[in-house]
């Protein structure tokens, strides 16, 4: 049987990229629908009625929602290609504490800074630069967060150097003078083609988080 698989997704969201470059990993055929985050389509609506967000995987016909939920049933149905989880459990259960540990500070305390000011603002930076030395720990001296090879950590947290820009830019610090060891990964994950097709221009995002300040009058 043929497999159909179907992404429905937001082209500047870190979350759909996750699922973008996981498939581009597995070299899996699939239809991008786009959606309209101001009038949701009834599809997306039906495919997941919980959350109503995206992205959502629908594999023959089926719904998985979450992405990093998505991520690991990419990869445990697709496991001839490109493993992306390690198979030891331990490893394993590690590299998901790191992705929940993205989920948790980076994606948090990235969206509070972008949509803050003053002492707000200053707060949310502190823990973000904090959570990125943290994650720059772990790193350490490998290549990637998996070691030798690219995989699920590095695929969970490349989405937001999509941010880095809004992040320096609202938040008044330079990434590269903060964490210079992360620097170089991201430079490393985005000369390969999973993921420099599946990431948008930052100027996109900081765009985005424009648009956002003066909807919550953060900005004039
Ligand atoms: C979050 C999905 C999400 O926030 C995941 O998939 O990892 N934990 C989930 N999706 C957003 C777009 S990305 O910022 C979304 O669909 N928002 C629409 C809404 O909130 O109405």
């Amino acid at each position: 049987m043929v497999d159909e698989v179907v992404l429905l997704d937001f082209c500047p969201s870190a979350l759909g990229m996750r699922v973008r470059i996981a498939l581009a990993e597995k070299g899996i055929k699939y239809e991008n629908k786009e959606e309209n985050l101001q009038d949701k389509s009834p599809l997306l609506v039906k495919m997941n009625p919980v959350h109503k967000k995206i992205p959502v995987l629908i594999h023959n016909g089926k719904p998985i929602c979450e992405s990093l939920v998505i991520v690991q049933y990419i990869d445990e149905v697709w496991k001839e290609t490109s493993p992306l989880l390690p198979s030891d459990p331990y490893l394993r259960a590690q590299a998901k504490f790191w992705a929940d540990f993205i989920d948790k500070k980076i994606f948090d305390y990235g969206w509070k800074t972008c949509i803050s000011k003053g002492e707000e603002n200053e707060a949310a930076k502190k823990d973000l630069i904090e959570s990125l030395k943290v994650l720059e720990g772990e790193l350490g001296e490998k290549p990637y967060f998996g070691g030798e090879k690219f995989g699920y950590v590095d695929l969970s947290f490349i989405p937001f150097y999509t941010w880095f820009y809004s992040f320096e830019t609202f938040g008044n610090f330079s990434i590269e003078a903060e964490v210079p060891k992360l620097t170089a990964w991201t430079e490393r994950c985005l000369k390969k083609e999973s993921v420099s097709n599946s990431l948008v221009d930052q100027q996109r995002v900081y765009h985005l988080y424009g648009n956002l300040r003066k909807k919550y009058g953060i900005d004039q």
